[in-house]
């Protein structure tokens, strides 16, 4: 029998949706989560991650998943001062292992990670969800200091100088030097993730183009195998997130969670449905006839492929009057997790008939 091993993201204390609301959807597993009063770059208290573990468990669930450990904008930009904050996440690797956690989930987007222009636009049914339209993310330029427009969810502990400043060192950086930086990093956390026995799970870049002239490159299926080579461990993984890779036509998501999984590289996945439009995209419902990606195909490449990581219902929309955190409510990922249970048990049960 194959297992995935379903899970959940849950966002700590502050969370509206409690453990006891998670672990009454069937077949969870595992909660995904992190130490999120710690700022980016500093060594995450044993005292905290020992406390979610202990909650987290006490509520009847694992805690085998983290996302994120976030990578600190001075290693992206390849600084000087990386090498401190490098060590300091080498230690997190080592500490979040020795509580049991087996994936790491983070990304290298420049400054700005996942980038939507509305959080909450009405689809026909009346439920809400996030979307993304080219012509409104053009309008933006963080670079100009009278401009006041900002998308949402932006990191807010910026100020608009900080933003603007930051923004500029990265203009100034090509793809390669991303690239550089990348592996300088990846050199050194991969020995210590393996010495663990944790896997590293790298997000790709959402969406997956540049935007506003920024180096992106975790983007497509030519830059994962570029990624994978850097350093070529099969701790050194991905979090396949359908939704990030799949808002381009470019990318054929069945056929990369075909490949990625039978080289034993995914270790983690994100399933979300998108709509792609000819502007952009807006996130769906999880069922493939809501969207663009097929996702009977997705998770049967996964299972024939030998899947046995972790996966997770991805951002779901607001209904049934939810209010909460855009993308992280309780009901629609809950319908998505069912819909995934019931497409691997079919799946499952097909395969050993035949
Ligand atoms: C968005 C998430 C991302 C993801 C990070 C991983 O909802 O999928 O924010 O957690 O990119 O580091």
């Amino acid at each position: 029998m194959r297992n995935m091993k379903l899970s959940f993201r849950w966002y700590g204390a502050d969370d509206r949706v409690t453990l006891e609301n998670i672990r009454q959807i069937p077949g969870m597993h595992t909660i995904v989560t992190a130490v999120y009063d710690v700022p980016p770059g500093e060594v995450w208290p044993k005292e905290s991650i020992e406390a979610l573990k202990k909650e987290i468990e006490g509520a009847g669930l694992h805690f085998e998943v983290v996302e994120s450990i976030p990578v600190h904008e001075d290693i992206k930009l390849g600084k000087p001062t990386r090498d401190q904050y490098i060590a300091n996440y080498c230690e997190n690797i080592r500490r979040v292992a020795a509580a049991g956690v087996k994936c790491i989930c983070y990304n290298f987007m420049p400054v700005f990670d996942w980038t939507r222009t509305q959080l909450d636009h009405v689809l026909p049914d009346g439920s809400t969800s996030l979307v993304y339209y080219q012509e409104q993310v053009d309008q933006v330029n963080p670079l100009e200091s009278d401009s006041d427009l900002t998308l949402p969810g932006w990191d807010a502990s910026y100020s608009r100088e900080e933003l603007k400043e930051t923004v500029a060192q990265y203009q100034a950086m090509t793809d390669e030097d991303l690239w550089n930086n990348l592996r300088y990093f990846l050199e050194q956390i991969i020995p210590v993730a393996a010495s663990c026995d944790v896997n590293m799970a790298i997000h790709e870049d959402d969406p997956c183009w540049s935007i506003f002239g920024l180096p992106r490159i975790i983007t497509c299926e030519e830059n994962l195998d570029r990624f994978l080579k850097l350093v070529d461990d099969s701790h050194n993984g991905i979090t396949l997130c359908t939704g990030s890779l799949g808002c381009s036509c470019r990318n054929d998501v069945v056929h990369m969670a075909e490949k990625y999984t039978s080289q034993g590289r995914v270790h983690f996945v994100h399933m979300r449905n998108v709509k792609v439009l000819e502007n952009g995209f807006e996130e769906r419902a999880h069922l493939s006839q809501c969207g663009s990606l097929d996702m009977y195909e997705i998770m049967k490449a996964l299972y024939d492929n030998g899947f046995c990581g972790y996966i997770r219902p991805d951002h779901g929309r607001m209904i049934w009057g939810e209010t909460g955190r855009p993308g992280y409510g309780l009901y629609d990922r809950a319908l998505g997790a069912t819909y995934l249970n019931g497409l691997w048990e079919a799946i499952e049960k097909g395969a050993q008939k035949s």
